[in-house]
């Protein structure tokens, strides 16, 4: 099995998923989609995933067509069902639902609210749209952060969000982070997920998926 990402360098879903392809040892081909152009409305990449959104990852099977899977936890889950190396959800049940839910927190409750085509729709103004992202981010943050704080009992510094381990949890939470500071929120008002932030930018994996790593060169 083979893979094409379809992403752009600064969409944090598309870190999520180049992250996830780097902890399961997959070298897939990149191909960027250019959001500031809109590319992603375009009949070529609407083909791909009628929403009009990255990442979608296309699946090369031999004597298969191809497969073009869209929404950053259905591709997780299913790199996750194929390599089961390196568990993404890791641990018994019940701390697997709480990665699940952490994922959703973000996935569902934090980055589609400040997603650009939604704030778009919002208002052109540049402080509005600045005051409307900040709103949503620290509220998701603020969820995330209290469950953190409650998982948590030792003083060590925290490194993940669940476990012991990278999990999704931390694959969503880290380029939230950085859209947080694109935002400009300071991390230092959820400290628990400052310190996460901190140790895994540390990691290998996530050094080599994150977004300046896919920065258009000039
Ligand atoms: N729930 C989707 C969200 C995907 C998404 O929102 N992608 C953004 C970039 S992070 C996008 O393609 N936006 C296009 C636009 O705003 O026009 C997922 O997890 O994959």
């Amino acid at each position: 099995m083979k893979f094409r990402l379809f992403h752009y360098w600064r969409s944090s879903s598309s870190w999520r998923v180049r992250w996830a392809l780097a902890v399961k040892k997959q070298n897939p081909e990149f191909i960027p989609v250019n959001l500031l152009t809109d590319e992603s409305d375009q009949p070529a990449h609407l083909a791909r995933n009628p929403v009009g959104y990255v990442p979608v990852l296309e699946v090369l099977r031999a004597e298969h067509p191809s497969t073009f899977l869209s929404e950053s936890i259905a591709i997780i889950e299913f790199l996750e069902e194929s390599f089961p190396q390196n568990p993404l959800f890791s641990g018994d049940p019940l701390q697997r639902a709480r990665i699940r839910q952490l994922c959703q927190i973000i996935n569902s409750d934090t980055q589609p609210l400040h997603n650009p085509n939604v704030v778009e729709k919002l208002s052109q103004e540049p402080g509005q749209k600045l005051e409307w992202n900040q709103f949503w981010i620290r509220r998701g943050l603020s969820a995330y952060e209290t469950l953190l704080t409650s998982a948590t009992k030792a003083p060590a510094p925290v490194k993940f969000s669940v476990g012991d381990t990278v999990t999704a949890a931390d694959l969503c939470l880290i380029p939230q982070c950085y859209s947080a500071i694109r935002n400009e929120i300071s991390l230092s008002e959820f400290p628990k997920i400052e310190q996460i932030y901190q140790y895994c930018l540390t990691l290998d994996e996530c050094k080599a998926s994150a977004p300046d790593i896919f920065k258009p060169k000039p």
